[in-house]
């Protein structure tokens, strides 16, 4: 597939020290789109900088910022990475040649390069989440990762609603039911390069995580 075939949706709430990088390191050719969701900092501004489109989402949450990053890509396969500066969007290109090779769905494993780049309840939330997937639909995963590929079309098809954290859950859920072919590679994954966590770093994002990722299974 050629890289102009893809575009990149990056979440972002408060990461302008960290998205202007993040941006630069998209493959050359992928359009990069970052969406915007109640930052008050200059991420808007930095990500323009380094050549990002722009949405900006008013209602919060990481569902509701990739779904409008969806709504404004224009290519026929779209991919997701964080904007802090944890993976590296070099790795997408292997995602997006997994869909070459036949896959519906791709998505990464976050390998960590250091104990703490990963705080162990995150860990362990996702590994269960993924274990459950796991047998109820047999899909390959052992991860619930931020990093995927996936034709337009066929995430729309899916219609996955959740616009809070439980998007990455729902949309592999929602595969499993579809009967989708999922393929899962392992990613590089290190500490966010600046800013501050809004997830799994505090007790407030985590707890909402889990709540999240609970009441899309239920
Ligand atoms: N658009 C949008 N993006 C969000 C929101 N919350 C988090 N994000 C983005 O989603 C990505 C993941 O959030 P992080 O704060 O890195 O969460 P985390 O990975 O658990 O925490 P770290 O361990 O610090 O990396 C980042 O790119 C955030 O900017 C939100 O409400 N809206
Ligand atoms: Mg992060």
């Amino acid at each position: 597939m050629n890289p102009t075939e893809v575009a990149v949706i990056i979440p972002c709430r408060n990461e302008a020290g960290s998205i202007g990088d993040v941006v630069s390191r998209v493959p050359a050719g992928m359009q990069s789109i970052v969406v915007d969701n109640g930052s008050d900092d200059a991420t808007a501004d930095r990500a323009r900088e380094a050549g990002a489109t722009v949405v900006y989402e008013s209602e919060p949450g990481y569902g509701s910022a990739v779904t409008a990053g969806v709504t404004a890509a224009d290519r026929d396969v779209v991919c997701t990475i964080d904007g802090d500066g944890s993976m590296d969007p070099a790795e997408l290109l292997d995602l997006v040649a997994d869909l070459d090779r036949g896959a519906d769905l791709a998505v990464g494993r976050r390998r960590p390069d250091s104990p703490r780049t990963w705080p162990l309840h995150a860990r362990a939330g996702s590994a269960a989440v993924a274990a459950y997937l796991r047998r109820r639909y047999h899909l390959p995963i052992h991860d619930i990762g931020p990093m995927r590929a996936i034709r337009r079309d066929t995430l729309m098809s899916l219609g996955v609603a959740d616009r809070q954290s439980g998007y990455p859950v729902e949309l592999l859920l929602r595969a499993g039911q579809a009967g989708l072919r999922v393929t899962e590679r392992d990613v590089r994954y290190t500490v966010r390069t600046a800013g501050q966590s809004k997830v799994s770093g505090s007790i407030r994002g985590s707890v909402r995580a889990a709540r999240d990722f609970v009441m899309v299974l239920r």
